[in-house]
This record gives C-alpha cells, sequence and structure tokens, in this order.
C-alpha cells in the first residue's frame, strides 16, 4: 500500500525519525488528523487528502490512550478521524467532505 502520510507515534518520536515526507510547503498551512489505522471513514479522509496532493501529518491513536485523550481535548469528540488545518479543526470525514463540496476546502488549504 502507498503511503502518503507521516504517522507520529511515541515509538517514532523515540527513534527521531525524519518525516517520511515533508509535512507542509511554506504555502500551505500544516494539516494534522487524528486516525486509526482501517476505520473506513480514515481511509475515506486519507483518499481525499491524498486526492488533493498534499502532505499531512497522521497521528495514530490506535492503542495510544494519551493521544487519543489529546485529540478529544482537542476536538471535543470521540470519534476518528479528528482533522486540523492550521489552527482551524475542520471535524471528521463529513465535515472534510461537505467543506470540500462547498468549494471551501481548497483555499484552507492554500490550493489554487
Ligand atoms: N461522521 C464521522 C463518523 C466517524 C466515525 O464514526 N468513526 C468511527 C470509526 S470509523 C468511530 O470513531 N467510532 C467510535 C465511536 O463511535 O465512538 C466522520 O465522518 O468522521
Amino acid at each position: 500500500m502507498q503511503q502518503s502520510s507521516m504517522q507520529s507515534s511515541e515509538h517514532d518520536r523515540d527513534q527521531q525519525q525524519p518525516p517520511a515526507q515533508p509535512v507542509s510547503s511554506t504555502d500551505q498551512p500544516q494539516v494534522r488528523m487524528y486516525a486509526t489505522a482501517f476505520c473506513p471513514y480514515c481511509v475515506r479522509a486519507r483518499r481525499l487528502l491524498e486526492r488533493k496532493g498534499i502532505a499531512w501529518e497522521e497521528i495514530a491513536v490506535d492503542g495510544d490512550r494519551e493521544r487519543f485523550q489529546e485529540m478529544t481535548q482537542l476536538a471535543n469528540r470521540t470519534t476518528v478521524p479528528q482533522i486540523f488545518v492550521g489552527d482551524t479543526h475542520v471535524g471528521g470525514y463529513d465535515d472534510l467532505a461537505a467543506l470540500d463540496r462547498a468549494g471551501k476546502l481548497d483555499p484552507l488549504l492554500g490550493l489554487g
């Protein structure tokens, strides 16, 4: 499977591994997605972000209680995915897709 996101976890941080891909360019706000590996909404969100051709930071909350709590505090929601663009909390996949349908996602991502 092609991986276009950077997995972030305690293990990665301990290993001091460089990101697999650039997290953001100068023109684009940082995109962060709290997610689990196989949840269908996370898969859909990844596909949408891939279609946009952007890089994002993925924060794996599978079995990571601290990261999951961090997500619920930041998003005030307990479902995955939770997506942030810069300081803006977009929400889950449905919110991301709705923003795209409304033509508001590209400007938020600094595209076009
Ligand atoms: N409307 C939400 C649905 C997200 C959702 O239901 N995610 C599932 C995993 S695919 C989940 O977190 N379930 C746990 C729960 O409902 O507490 C979205 O589009 O992101």
